[in-house]
């Protein structure tokens, strides 16, 4: 079947799922070539078995509210390939999450993990549940139902969900102590704890160091330095904020940040002061980024986005298709000079193809991003030495690791004739080595 069928057989067959169509159709419109080189791939059927998740789970996440009331939500995993090792990705509780966006995060994370050099296979989950405005009891009730249906289906070496979007330390900790309470195991099934109960160091900031450290790689490979660089970052939350960390260490000026309510412009930069209000913000009081604009008395923009302000670099950091074509046209009317991808899939179709016919530099989210679950490969290595790497010498590993993802994805788009095409490299990159590992296993 081409590539073109496949597609439009994904599309019949996951009707409505349109976040879960794009991720598809961004992979095989530039796997092509890999294709070519490798006809073995094509008679195994390999890309129609890729695109068909090894398992689906969803349940029902029964909870009590603080007055008692019961509420109902929707749970997911979705197991979607364990071809080069146990599922892994992160749990996302957002009210938008339904099975097309776990699935589509899903399948970016086969690549993404693949690239990383790690033994990881993909996956996602997650749950409709909105944690805004909970309280405490009402976050770890959620986590515990949530955990009561989860841990018959994962494990060390089966699948070991981490954090995303809506679930950070806190909520690792409530999944953890319920899934040792009902499992009576103290084991490494989840990434993202608290270093004190197994936790690794720079599991924090991986994502958002990696995003810096490979943004730079992409740069210095173009002559171009990232110190003195004004910065677009949107979002605000794990991911902005240890971007952020990282952009003021390197001597770059970030100049925006933002949440679902708005965005603020802080055209002096946001300096280490600043950057520690921010964390206070977010991570102690989780309140809203227009404090910032009070506080600093700089402009708010209310459903505002970053991408209308000068600058030399965006960071897109918050969520799926934040950059819109109209967006990456203001863009590049600002002359960007590159984009590097925090968020998983933050740029429309539409936008992607702006870049490339403008020349902007473009880190795609599955090499970008990939820091993160890097280092939750690293927290797995550590859990199962039960040991504890010191800071230095995770992020030792990490930026090693985006360098290696960097050049893979460079040399990648070398050998299959598009030097330069990032987002080819990374797909291709991610692609063959679990295509191989399809072949090498048979049809099961
Ligand atoms: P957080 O929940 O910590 O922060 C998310 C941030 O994005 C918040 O500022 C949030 O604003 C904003 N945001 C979320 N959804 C929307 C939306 N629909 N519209 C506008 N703003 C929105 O999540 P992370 O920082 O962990 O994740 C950010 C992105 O990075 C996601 O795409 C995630 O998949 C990706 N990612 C995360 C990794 C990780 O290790 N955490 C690893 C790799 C990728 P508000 O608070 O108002 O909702
Ligand atoms: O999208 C991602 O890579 C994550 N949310 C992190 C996954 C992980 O297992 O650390």
């Amino acid at each position: 079947m081409s590539l073109d069928k496949v597609y439009e057989k994904v599309v019949e067959r996951n009707q409505g799922e349109e976040e879960f169509h794009q991720a598809v159709e961004e992979v095989l419109e530039s796997i092509e070539p890999a294709m070519e080189k490798h006809p073995e791939f094509a008679d195994a059927k390999v890309v129609e078995r890729l695109v068909e998740p090894e398992r689906q789970i969803i349940f029902r996440v029964p909870w009590k509210d603080d007055d008692g009331e019961v509420h109902v939500n929707r749970g997911f995993r979705v197991q979607f390939n364990s071809a080069i090792g146990p599922y892994k990705g992160g749990i996302r509780f957002h009210p938008s999450v339904y099975i097309g966006i776990i699935k589509f995060l899903g399948f970016e994370q086969i690549f993404k993990n693949s690239l990383t050099g790690i033994a990881m296979g993909g996956g996602k989950g997650g749950s409709d549940f909105n944690p805004k405005g909970k309280s405490d009891d009402e976050i770890m009730r959620f986590c515990q139902n949530f955990m009561n249906e989860l841990y018959r289906h994962i494990g060390p070496d089966t699948d070991v969900p981490a954090g995303d979007i809506g679930v950070g330390g806190r909520e690792i900790g409530y999944m953890y102590g319920q899934y040792r309470k009902i499992r009576n195991r103290f084991e490494g099934v989840l990434t993202g704890k608290t270093p004190e109960w197994g936790g690794s160091l720079v599991r924090p900031e991986a994502t958002g160091y990696g995003l810096v450290y490979f943004t730079q790689e992409m740069l210095n490979s173009n002559n171009i330095d990232l110190k003195g660089k004004d910065v677009l970052l949107s979002g605000s939350g794990n991911v902005a904020q240890y971007a952020l960390e990282k952009c003021i260490e390197q001597g770059a000026n970030v100049v925006t940040l933002s949440d679902s309510d708005g965005t603020i412009y802080d055209p002096e930069g946001i300096d280490e002061e600043k950057k520690e209000y921010v964390f206070e913000l977010k991570q102690e009081r989780r309140g809203r980024i227009r404090e910032y604009a009070e506080k600093y008395d700089v402009e708010y923009v209310e459903d505002g986005k970053p991408w209308g302000f000068d600058a030399d670099i965006a960071l897109p950091s918050a969520t799926q298709n934040e950059i819109q074509e109209e967006d990456a046209q203001k863009l590049t009317d600002n002359d960007i000079i590159a984009v590097g991808e925090g968020a998983n899939m933050p740029s429309t179709p539409a936008a992607i193809e702006i870049y490339q016919q403008n020349d902007i530099l473009y880190g795609p989210a599955k090499a970008c991003n990939a820091g993160g679950v890097a280092v939750s490969g690293l927290e797995m290595a550590q859990n199962s030495q039960r040991e504890s790497w010191t800071f230095e010498e995770v992020d030792k590993r990490l930026h090693g690791i985006m360098k290696n993802i960097h050049e893979t994805c460079y040399k990648t788009s070398r050998k299959y004739g598009d030097e330069g095409n990032l987002a080819m490299g990374a797909n291709v990159g991610g692609f063959v080595k679990v295509a191989k590992a399809m072949l090498d296993q048979g049809v099961i």
